[in-house]
């Protein structure tokens, strides 16, 4: 049998209560903060991810507590959002959207989509190029702080949209539904300190670190869903 001393069972008995209070959890960043120089700035990136992306997931954390999403899934959250309150949609919305943003950037240059989802890509918008106009757009139109998204609807098939504020288009509010594969983050704490009021110039230099084989891998399980 083993034995625990009063001290091991009462550190233990912490960690318990700490993993309980945190239901959700940041990510570590793929690659360091200086990584993408070449389209975000590292103090950009250091306090978007240690500052606003932990935020939001700490926010979550106290949002859910006590409520009937307890212990539910980030996306049944998003689903239900309509039934809950506010700071359960901007911190589940700033949750899910931050942790799906650091993966589908990349220090990686030059990558390209899978040759399935270029085939959609070309299908739907015509060209890769034709594509980034679209989000480009809709990045450029999105009055305030919000994001641009390419998901993919319940019918497989691939659309572009925008969303204020920490919305995303898994929430049952959103005017398109689907699973968003790829969001552009288009607030002002995502690029003002190196391109201030110039979000078009963020958007056109954000092409050279998309992470296209992670992009193309949640184009390929949205589809087979
Ligand atoms: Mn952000």
């Amino acid at each position: 049998m083993m034995k625990f001393s009063k001290a091991t069972f009462l550190v233990t008995a912490l960690l318990m209560g700490q993993a309980a209070i945190a239901q959700f959890k940041q990510a570590p960043l793929p690659y360091a903060y200086d990584a993408l120089e070449r389209a975000v700035d590292a103090q950009t990136m250091e306090i978007h991810y240690s500052k606003h992306g932990a935020a939001y997931t700490a926010n979550l954390n106290k949002a859910v507590a006590g409520t009937a999403m307890e212990n539910e899934s980030v996306e049944k959250i998003l689903a239900n959002v309509s039934a809950n309150s506010d700071a359960l949609r901007n911190n589940a919305g700033g949750h899910y959207n931050h942790e799906l943003f650091w993966t589908i950037l990349t220090p990686n240059k030059d990558t390209k989509p899978s040759a399935a989802l270029a085939k959609a890509i070309d299908g739907e918008f015509g060209s890769l190029d034709k594509l980034k106009e679209q989000l480009n757009k809709a990045g450029a139109d999105r009055f305030g702080s919000g994001w641009a998204w390419l998901s993919v609807d319940s019918n497989g098939k691939l659309f572009v949209s925008s969303t204020a504020n920490q919305d995303n288009p898994m929430m049952d509010i959103a005017e398109k539904k689907g699973t968003p594969i790829l969001g552009i983050d288009v607030w002002e704490h995502a690029y003002y300190l190196k391109y201030q009021n110039k979000r078009a110039d963020y958007l056109g230099a954000f092409w050279t670190v998309v992470n296209w084989p992670e992009v193309s891998r949640r184009y390929e399980a949205a589809v087979s869903k």
